[in-house]
């Protein structure tokens, strides 16, 4: 096919050939979603992961002889690796956009700032590997709060600003333990869990981070005792300046292969009015 020169630049069909020549040329992709299994660390304000397979093979065969399995799951939307919707947070009563969240509903306010509200996110992502600028390898310590310090200096290391519009992962380390075969470690209630706190999500925020994300369970520095029963980071992010928050996620691959900048690429499941969606996000290099 021929493209003349004024169009090549923008020509959606040349575009999809440089995209294609790119997979072509052998782009790779992280996977930066957990994977959903029965017993896998939650937070306890969800409701559990639970998958069951009430057809199985056998149950309905066919008379070609052939049958079909099928599933059906429950669980959380802030379950597993997921991203939070604007419908999630309320301070003093108050939604990010003013409204009052005691009337929301799904057919009130909830029909603006739900999941399905969000776009699909295809935007330049960026690693904060917190450790390594630390010089902890193994992680930050239980409890952590990773300060705007910390934060600028991982992006000074790695020769990666955050720019307006960026989704910016943090590292902490702690995702290492998501597989512990003691499920109560990633979770961290006794031990706390690092993270940011408000004024790591202040430094996001003024950033122009589009979206952030964690390693860990709630994103945010869990004290040791304290649950998820104070969350700073979310009345920062998800209330006061509109950044949405995507957490549980598996950036230990990333890391280690010392990946920092990628193409960030996340869908959320269109469900009217919720208030997170779990997600498979990717990075693309
Ligand atoms: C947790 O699950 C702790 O986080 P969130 O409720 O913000 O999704």
């Amino acid at each position: 096919m021929t493209t003349t020169s004024t169009t090549a630049a923008t020509s959606p069909v040349t575009g999809t050939q440089a995209l294609l020549a790119a997979v072509g040329a052998g782009v790779r992709t992280y996977d930066l979603g957990r994977r959903l299994t029965i017993g896998m660390p939650q937070s306890p304000n969800h409701p559990p992961f639970w998958h069951a397979l009430p057809r199985r093979h056998g149950d309905n065969v066919r008379a070609d002889g052939g049958s079909a399995a099928n599933d059906i799951i429950t669980m959380g939307t802030h379950v597993g690796t997921h991203i939070d919707a604007f419908a999630h947070v309320s301070q003093d009563g108050r939604l990010v956009d003013g409204s009052d969240a005691t009337v929301a509903g799904r057919g009130g306010r909830f029909a603006e700032l739900g999941a399905h509200t969000i776009a699909p996110i295809l935007r330049r992502g960026v690693l904060l590997d917190v450790p390594a600028a630390l010089g902890q390898p193994d992680g930050c310590p239980p409890g952590y709060e990773i300060t705007p310090q910390d934060l600028s200096a991982a992006a000074q290391r790695q020769g990666t600003p955050v720019r307006p519009g960026d989704v910016v992962l943090i590292r902490s380390g702690w995702g290492r333990l998501f597989d512990h075969e003691d499920r109560t470690r990633y979770v961290g209630h006794a031990s706390g869990v690092p993270g940011v706190g408000a004024a790591g999500a202040t430094w996001l925020a003024d950033a122009g981070a589009h979206a952030v994300g964690a390693d860990t369970i709630a994103f945010e520095c869990l004290r040791p005792g304290a649950g998820h029963s104070v969350l700073p980071a979310h009345r920062v992010l998800l209330v006061e300046r509109g950044v949405y928050i995507i957490e549980t996620m598996a950036l230990e691959e990333l890391a280690a292969d010392a990946v920092h900048e990628f193409l960030f690429v996340l869908s959320p499941l269109a469900i009217f009015g919720a208030t997170g969606s779990p997600v498979r996000p990717l990075a693309v290099i």
